[in-house]
């Protein structure tokens, strides 16, 4: 049976009044506005679509004006959709937004000048809240929030709610915290007191059928074919696996090789190569703390493309210039080398994961 709503409620930890506040200075960022419009990153995430949900929520209960959130991007991710889906997301494409005069763009979860936009056309970004350590362009940017220290951007968003005494209803709850679940998947945790805190907070106010519905989402079958390809190509260099998949069926599957790879514990590091359209996706995960995944795989892909990320999970994007099978196997085989150099071992003669040989199929037991 479905549980029913929560009313919103007005419970908050207390806080110290006051101007000095990052949230009063957020909202003083933004009153200026006829109109508050949320970005993020391409293909938002869960973190992302919290984010703007829970600023456009506090926008609109302090200052009563209109918001819009925008969407960059497709979503493809099963339990980013059911979380779309299922919470009823209002998202603009941002393709076809139009911006107005007296509106203000917020962008959350990301830094303009990252390489991970398509809406440089949107003009002018008010106010960044975000936790990435990729550096990006500040420049005229009225308040910035950036906080690498933080396991998500959600966890900022919900300290703004708190202390500016916003009630929180059970479907923003459920959006925020699972975009900090999902941002401290994974072990070792990318967590702190603050994220724990904001969880402890959340927990209570959440849907938690909803919750299970979005974590447990039904699977397409390309995710199983997908997974079926980069366990077949995986190769292992010293204590990195490495993987390749052509193609990709939507964009987020690289992000999803990684997360399962991960899992074995021949492995440090895993890192997945997958052609989707005219580009090459790649995300990078670590199984250890302090990893600077971000910036090492900003360092391999150097001037090939864009890529940043956090300690232990990095994504990156290539484009190609040359869609011929031979210009991609060169792009392969250029990414494999820099990738084995940078997170495994270079010298290292790559062994299969799974090596090829005689079916055991037959094998009685
Ligand atoms: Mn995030």
């Amino acid at each position: 049976m479905a549980r029913p709503s929560a009313e919103p409620t007005v419970s908050a930890p207390p806080v110290t009044p006051g101007k000095s506040r990052r949230s009063d200075r957020f909202l003083a960022a933004v009153q200026p506005a006829a109109r508050v419009v949320f970005v993020s990153h391409l293909q938002p995430d869960p973190d992302s679509l919290g984010s703007m949900w829970g600023l456009a929520h506090l926008v609109g209960e302090k200052l009563r004006k209109p918001t819009v959130l925008t969407q960059d991007g497709g979503i493809f991710r099963a339990e980013n959709r059911a979380m779309v889906d299922l919470l009823h997301l209002d998202l603009v494409p941002v393709s076809e937004f139009q911006r107005r005069p007296g509106d203000l763009v917020v962008m959350v979860d990301s830094q303009p000048g990252t390489g991970r936009h398509t809406l440089d056309r949107l003009g002018a970004i008010s106010a960044v809240i975000d936790h990435h350590v990729t550096p990006g362009d500040l420049t005229g940017v009225a308040f910035a929030d950036v906080r690498p220290d933080l396991g998500a951007t959600c966890t900022v968003v919900t300290r703004y709610l708190s202390e500016q005494r916003v009630g929180i209803p059970d479907k923003l709850a459920t959006a925020l915290l699972y975009g900090i679940e999902t941002e401290l998947s994974g072990y070792p945790r990318e967590g702190t007191a603050a994220d724990d805190d904001a969880i402890a907070h959340l927990y209570p106010l959440a849907d938690k059928d909803l919750l299970a519905q979005i974590r447990h989402a039904r699977l397409p079958k390309t995710h199983f074919e997908v997974l079926t390809q980069a366990l077949r190509n995986a190769q292992l260099f010293d204590r990195l696996a490495f993987t390749w998949v052509d193609p990709l069926g939507q964009p987020e599957q690289a992000a999803e090789v990684v997360d399962f790879l991960i899992r074995y514990d021949g492995v440090d590091w895993a890192a997945c190569g997958g052609v989707h359209g005219n580009k090459v996706v790649l995300s990078v995960r670590a199984a250890r703390a302090n990893a600077r995944a971000g910036e090492l795989l900003r360092e391999a892909v150097g001037d090939l493309g864009n890529a940043g990320g956090h300690e232990r999970r990095a994504g990156g994007c290539i484009t190609l210039t040359d869609p011929s099978p031979t210009a991609i196997e060169r792009v392969r085989a250029d990414l494999t080398r820099r990738i084995a150099r940078t997170f495994g071992s270079a010298s290292a003669h790559p062994q299969l994961l799974i090596p090829s040989g005689p079916s055991r199929a037959d094998t009685s037991c």
